[in-house]
């Protein structure tokens, strides 16, 4: 009997050496010291043996199942010990994991700010293709083949039809093409000129152009929609005058001045001291123009308006190079929270 208890000790001795988890060392548990186990069978047992015997067998087995119980409840703190160290520490003092935010381009705040203004006043956001035809870019905005305006806007050609837009009006010839009067859309986006660059000029700009046309739409329309806008980006201290300008799509055309707000229309160097700033063009839309939509133009009058994003986010943020909008430098753009 001393033998076999020896021989199950070091049994238990090598399963309890291999024994890789709790549910392991749970089933070994069992196996000896359960309620069925070989220990607990053996006590039951003893009334079998000779009466000399039982005692010394007796106490042999309780103390070896102490034993036995011992050396398990060693192995389940282990167990609880490692789960605790790889599972379930984590330390709160550790700074979390820093996200970069990052910040809208101005070119974009620009955009967002002017279709708020404009969505506040009534006019609605069409967007259009990059890639038109010559008939939309220039031909329906009363610029034909040989018109000298189209030696300002040198183009990106694809095909003798096809360009790159050099302007957002296709847009609004299309909308006008599509919808019957009254409209009233301001039209966003890039464009492209085959400009050199410098310091004023990329070959990709991006444009802002308004148009409504409806009955009994004046100069005076244009004059207060214009103005509104331009107190709006730049504050309500800012005044605007509208010079005599030549754009071969409206007439009469005007190019938009606001005052400079560094001098306070005084003069500076940053106005050529003049006190004004140019930000744009705008007329009344040109009956030809109407006419080629279809529009009745007895009936029917209407403004537009056109402006350089680049060149009004040059002046909302006092940026002297048009470059710097295009080169992603983090230093420039982290300015714009
Ligand atoms: C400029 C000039 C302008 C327009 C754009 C326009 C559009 C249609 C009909 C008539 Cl569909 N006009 N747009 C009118 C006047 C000026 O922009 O050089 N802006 C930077």
């Amino acid at each position: 009997m001393k033998e076999k208890i020896g021989h199950l000790k070091e049994k238990f001795n090598q399963q309890i050496a291999l024994v890789k988890d709790r549910a392991e060392l749970e089933k070994i548990k069992n196996e000896y010291i359960g309620r069925k186990g070989y220990i607990t069978r053996m006590l039951k047992n003893i009334a079998t043996l000779p009466g000399e015997n039982r005692p010394k067998i007796g106490q042999l087995l309780n103390q070896t199942k102490q034993e036995l119980q011992h050396i398990i409840a060693e192995k389940e703190k282990d167990f609880l010990k490692q789960k605790f160290v790889t599972k379930e520490t984590f330390d709160l003092t550790i700074p979390g994991k820093n996200f970069k935010m990052g910040t809208i381009h101005p070119i974009e705040l620009v955009l967002q700010q002017t279709e708020e203004i404009f969505l506040g006043m009534g006019f609605r956001v069409v967007d259009g293709p990059e890639i038109e035809l010559d008939y939309y870019n220039f031909e329906g905005l009363n610029i034909p083949k040989e018109h000298p305006a189209r030696d300002d806007q040198d183009s990106f050609y694809i095909t003798p039809e096809v360009l790159l837009r050099t302007q957002t009006s296709p847009m609004q010839v299309r909308t006008m093409e599509k919808e019957p009067p009254p409209v009233r859309i301001i039209s966003t986006g890039k464009c492209y000129r085959r400009d050199s660059i410098d310091s004023t000029h990329t070959p990709m700009f991006h444009q802002i152009e308004g148009l409504a046309v409806d009955k009994d739409i004046s100069l005076s329309d244009l004059k207060g929609v214009i103005t509104e806008f331009c107190q709006q980006v730049f504050g309500k201290d800012r005044k605007v005058r509208f010079r005599p300008g030549y754009f071969p799509f409206v007439e009469p055309g005007a190019e938009v001045d606001v005052s400079c707000g560094l001098c306070k229309g005084r003069g500076c160097r940053s106005c050529g001291h003049t006190g004004w700033l140019e930000i744009m063009g705008a007329g009344m839309v040109h009956p030809h123009v109407l006419e080629m939509v279809g529009y009745d133009t007895e009936r029917l009058t209407g403004f537009a308006f056109g402006m350089g994003v680049e060149r009004i986010a040059m002046l909302k943020y006092a940026v002297n190079d048009i470059r710097l909008f295009f080169e992603n430098d983090l230093r420039f753009l982290n300015q714009f929270k």
